[in-house]
């Protein structure tokens, strides 16, 4: 199976078949690949060639590097099939995901060519007779992209589509549970330069490795953009070393991410909305709904039918129509259990969580979704478990609601369920969610592509995919032109 959708997208067997290192499907457990992992001293040469690639690409027109990501969005048209069966082996998820993440990196393919003529600066008035003042975008460097196994190519293609238009070459290091996914992309990213003229080598270099390697990409000095996604411990190991060496970094971490709804809620839409979002992908979105709060009048109403959604929603292979597949490992398994325990043990009150179908995959973990009761929003709750446990508290007023939103680490997404526009307006005004992302009548996962995705506290404080997040990706030059034949001084200073 793997093999003919490798081959088919062009990835050579002696990639995937021969190496030491075993990547494992969380469908079954069974090896579906052996890849050869590289050495922190390969680092140094792939920055390295990434240095001189550089040197060229950021000379080539911006528009024409825009052809380039034209020719590799066709090339994933092409190839979504193959390349969303292909994240379903690797990560687990269900075909409709799978194929949802391939059209994600389709989507910032297309948003990234038109970006290719509108990398847009300023003119700005000059204070001096005969001067003009402008500011320009330049491209940045070597960006260095580290990914998690959740989104093992999507990620990727939001920071590369607009890495590479903005005149930048990347060194790819995807998590270690998805190398797969990883070499396909490459492959994929040298069908569409086989189709372009006038790029340099080395303008996408995959690293597979562990934390060693990533660690040796994070501490590089050539490595101009450390843009990475993961949990928030990650983040915190890599956000310091690269702020050392006075690089920028762009971290996508922990979500907490909540819904509040309110009296005047359109249920059914909320329903909709919480399923999606609790469960989808297993639990495993950094926008996956994770707390519901509740108006005390609605809970009665709502959670029943929660439940016997929850109940009526299939786990199984994710390519054989169930709406839930399978965590990515048994660490993932023994955390949500922990983390369940715990739950219990502050006196939550939890319906389901339990493995199953452990007969017929001994050797994989697949989970009916959790809903949690509680009392209040204790420290479990405010936790990250990248699992599917959805907690559910109540409150009386408003103001209490917006409160307890807030009252996270975390802060990457967040919506409201009502029909009263104050409540919506107030949720998404500067007293409102603190969130990266706050949406209305609509769940916490399945963000668009066109609007800046990260968030605020733990989350990180990054912003890729659309809006001005290409902005990451050049430095910025504030330009003075004297075009006069005096030399006047700023703030009037008379220097004779
Ligand atoms: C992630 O889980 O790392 O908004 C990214 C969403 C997707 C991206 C999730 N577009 O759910």
């Amino acid at each position: 199976m793997i093999k003919q959708y490798m081959s088919a997208m062009g990835v050579e067997e002696s990639l995937y078949q021969n190496g030491n290192f075993e990547v494992k499907t969380p469908i079954d457990g069974s090896v579906i690949g052996k890849v050869t992992l590289h050495q922190v001293s390969d680092v140094e040469t792939q920055v390295s060639n990434a240095k001189k690639a550089f040197k060229e690409w950021r000379t080539v027109p911006a528009p024409k590097r825009g052809e380039l990501i034209r020719l590799l969005g066709e090339v994933l048209r092409e190839h979504k099939e193959d390349l969303g069966a292909l994240v379903s082996y690797e990560a687990g998820k269900i075909k409709e995901e799978g194929l949802g993440e391939v059209q994600e990196m389709i989507d910032i393919c297309d948003f990234a060519v038109g970006l290719s003529r509108q990398l847009y600066g300023l003119t700005i008035a000059s204070e001096r007779p005969g001067h003009h003042m402008r500011e320009t975008w330049h491209p940045l460097g070597v960006i260095g992209v580290i990914s998690a196994f959740n989104f093992p190519v999507a990620v990727w293609s939001w920071n590369t589509a607009l890495a590479i238009v903005c005149g930048n070459p990347v060194i790819w290091k995807p998590s270690e549970k998805t190398p797969l996914t990883a070499l396909a992309c490459q492959a994929l990213f040298e069908k569409a330069l086989a189709k372009f003229e006038g790029a340099p080598e080395h303008l996408s270099q995959v690293l597979l490795g562990e934390a060693e390697v990533g660690n040796a990409l994070v501490e590089n000095k050539g490595v101009a953009l450390v843009s990475a996604t993961g949990s928030t411990r990650m983040g915190q190991i890599v956000g310091p070393k690269v702020a050392n060496r006075f690089g920028k970094s762009l971290l996508e971490l922990g979500g907490n991410n909540a819904m509040i709804l309110t009296p005047s809620a359109d249920l059914e839409l909320a329903l909709r909305g919480i399923l999606f979002s609790a469960v989808g992908t297993a639990g495993q979105r950094c926008t996956t709904l994770r707390r519901l709060i509740v108006h005390e009048s609605v809970k009665d109403e709502i959670l029943p039918r929660v439940k016997a959604a929850y109940e009526n929603v299939s786990i199984g292979h994710p390519l054989e129509g169930n709406l839930v597949g399978p965590l990515i490992d048994q660490d993932s398994f023994d955390n949500m259990q922990k983390s369940l325990d715990n739950a219990k043990k502050s006196g939550g009150k939890v319906t389901g969580g339990e493995r199953v179908l452990d007969s017929e995959y001994p050797e994989a973990y697949y989970v009916k979704p959790a809903i949690v009761e509680m009392d209040e929003q204790n420290d479990v709750v405010r936790n990250e478990t990248f699992a599917p446990i959805l907690y559910v508290m109540t409150y009386k007023d408003f103001d209490e609601a917006l409160e307890m939103q807030n009252d996270v680490p975390q802060g990457l997404s967040s919506c409201i369920f009502t029909n009263d526009i104050r409540e919506a307006e107030q949720f998404l005004s500067d007293s409102g969610s603190d969130c990266g992302i706050a949406n209305v009548n609509i769940g916490t996962s399945g963000a668009e592509i066109g609007g800046a995705f990260g968030g605020e506290k733990e989350t990180g404080g990054g912003r890729e995919s659309g809006s001005d997040a290409w902005k990451n990706y050049m430095r910025r030059q504030t330009n003075t032109i004297n075009y006069s034949t005096e030399l006047p001084l700023a703030q009037g200073i008379n220097f004779n």
